[in-house]
């Protein structure tokens, strides 16, 4: 994956924990660069090795990692000069839902090496939706989750989760059933 998944897990800890807890993290990964660099490709086993590390340091399930992590994108993105492609995602956790898979192909335009998943909408009716999510990568249901929470946050719409289809159970992709609360009234 981009760097930038790297710097954002990076980013996260240090925030959340402190520079002694990366350390400690990173000196469980063997191969780690002593940077990581944005725009550049990493194997998907630093990403996976940074958050099995994590888990152990922080006595967290790696679940409850990437859970936080897919919150904590959503925030990191919009301040690291990704605010106008979250924007372009529309008003609404629904909306954004649907631009999604357009997001990524406008990101993958510019950087070929992306692997982007895939989200598709269905049984969309007010206030529920049906979230097929389609990856090449393992594992990653519990990041999603944490996505959806953090969009749910980003857009002030309560978002309730219901994990249905799952690929550990051997279905052939994850889906997600979602009610989706209409954002909060300004005050
Ligand atoms: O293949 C990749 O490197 C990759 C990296 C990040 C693929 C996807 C993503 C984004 N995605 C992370 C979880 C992937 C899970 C999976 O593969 O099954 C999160 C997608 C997402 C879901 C809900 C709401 C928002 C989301 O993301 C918005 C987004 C998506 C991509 C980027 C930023 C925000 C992005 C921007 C630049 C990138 C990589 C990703 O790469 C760079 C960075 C700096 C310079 C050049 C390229």
């Amino acid at each position: 994956m981009y760097g930038l998944v790297n710097r954002a897990i990076e980013q996260l800890v240090k925030t959340q924990h402190g520079e002694d807890t990366w350390r400690r993290i990173t000196a469980r990964v063997a191969g780690l660069p002593g940077q990581f660099v944005s725009m550049q490709q990493y194997p998907d086993d630093v990403t996976y090795g940074l958050v099995a590390a994590a888990s152990a340091e922080l006595g967290a399930p790696p679940e409850q990692v990437l859970e936080g992590f897919g919150r904590y994108w959503i925030t990191y993105t919009a301040d690291e000069g990704y605010g106008d492609l979250l924007s372009m995602g529309g008003h609404s956790v629904q909306q954004f839902l649907l631009n999604l898979d357009a997001l990524h192909a406008r990101v993958g335009s510019r950087f070929d090496e992306l692997v982007p998943p895939s989200f598709q909408c269905t049984e969309v009716k007010d206030g529920t939706l049906l979230l097929h999510y389609h990856s090449r990568r393992k594992g990653l249901a519990p990041l999603v989750v944490g996505l959806l929470k953090g969009l749910g946050e980003r857009f002030k719409q309560p978002i309730e989760i219901e994990h249905r289809d799952r690929t550990a159970d051997g279905a052939s992709h994850d889906t997600f059933f979602l009610r989706i609360g209409p954002p909060a009234a300004a005050p």
